[in-house]
């Protein structure tokens, strides 16, 4: 069984975000997120989610291509998680390309997907906020 890990926010979760786990999970046969606490969040990456973790995290749990969802506490965790969970290949999006190839030094394989370009959470928020939200649902 080919295991395989992917670690974000996800909040506002929105397309661009399945797609990553989609082609994620494409690479192996069980893909686990570790997705961002809030106090990680808020102290590590200055983000303010909308949705609390446990929220976040039951998101994700329906997502067909998820198996299992963990707690992101810090940056320093990879390395743990890569052997603690025998991880086979680490994913992410390529804003973090060569970010994260030491994980080649534990035996991991490191995959730098495409992001979807034309969506980000900070986007909604501020479609939102201006009162301009798509208006695609009636
Ligand atoms: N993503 C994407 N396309 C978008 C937006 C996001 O492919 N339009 C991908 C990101 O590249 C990332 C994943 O979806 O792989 C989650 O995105 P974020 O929640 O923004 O994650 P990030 O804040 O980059 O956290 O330790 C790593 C960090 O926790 C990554």
């Amino acid at each position: 069984m080919k295991r395989v890990i992917t670690y974000g926010t996800f909040d506002l979760l929105h397309y661009g975000h399945i797609a990553l786990l989609k082609r994620a999970k494409e690479l192996g046969d069980y893909l686990i997120v570790a997705l961002s606490t809030d106090e990680f969040n808020s102290v590590e990456k200055n983000k303010h989610c909308y949705f609390s973790y446990e929220q976040r995290k039951s998101l994700l749990e329906a997502i067909r291509y998820v198996d299992l969802v963990i707690p992101e506490e810090s940056w320093e965790q990879k390395v743990s998680d890569a052997h603690e969970y025998h991880i086979d290949t680490f994913v992410i999006g390529d804003d973090w390309k060569g970010k994260f190839d030491f994980l080649k030094d534990e035996g991991v394989e490191v995959v730098y997907l495409s992001r979807t370009p034309e969506i980000s959470s900070t986007q909604i928020k501020k479609a939102f906020s201006d009162g301009k939200g798509k208006g695609n649902c009636s």
